[in-house]
């Protein structure tokens, strides 16, 4: 059955600087792509070290505060909005958990990274951090809504 895409769940996904330089943007984007979700938004911005910290606000006590927002402001991120029922929670686990050495084999983390302090990816962690994340990162206009018909293009 059809849900309107506005009342969609949607979660704000990030590529840090160590996924878009190692060469992982194409990996990451096709494991949401094949769970079935929908890409409703993605650009490539240098964040200022200022938006990082807006960014990581609520982690802004924590002793790795300063050095995270320096990494995240130290190069290209790959902000997208992607769209799904559930996104939110299984987006989560599709990346796994924090710590690469706790994240199981098969996720993102699990897969492809091995410190906490250069962990690829960022996915917010529920309902009102994804609200606020999305609103931080991206304008009302730069969130695409359609409906995909993909058989239309196959013959
Ligand atoms: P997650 O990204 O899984 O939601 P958070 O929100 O607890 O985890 O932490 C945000 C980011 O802070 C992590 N992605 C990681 O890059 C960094 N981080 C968390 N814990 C540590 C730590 N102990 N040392 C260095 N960086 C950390």
């Amino acid at each position: 059955q059809e849900v309107h895409a506005a009342e969609m769940e949607r979660t704000f996904i990030a590529i840090k600087p160590d996924g878009v330089q190692r060469g992982l943007i194409s990996e990451i984007i096709s494991r949401f792509e094949r769970k079935g979700f929908k890409l409703v938004a993605i650009k490539l911005v240098v964040p200022s070290k200022e938006f990082a910290q807006k960014h990581y606000d609520d982690l802004k006590e924590r002793p790795f505060f300063n050095g995270l927002c320096e990494f995240l402001s130290s190069g290209p991120v790959l902000a997208m909005v992607w769209e799904g029922e559930g996104v939110i929670k299984y987006g989560r686990k599709l990346i796994g958990a924090t710590d690469p050495q706790k994240s199981e084999p098969g996720t993102i983390r699990g897969d492809l990274a091995v410190v906490v302090g250069r962990n690829i990816i960022h996915g917010s962690d529920g309902p009102e951090t994804a609200k606020n994340e999305i609103n931080l990162w991206f304008e009302p206009q730069e969130l695409v809504s359609y409906t995909s018909n993909a058989e239309k293009w196959l013959y």
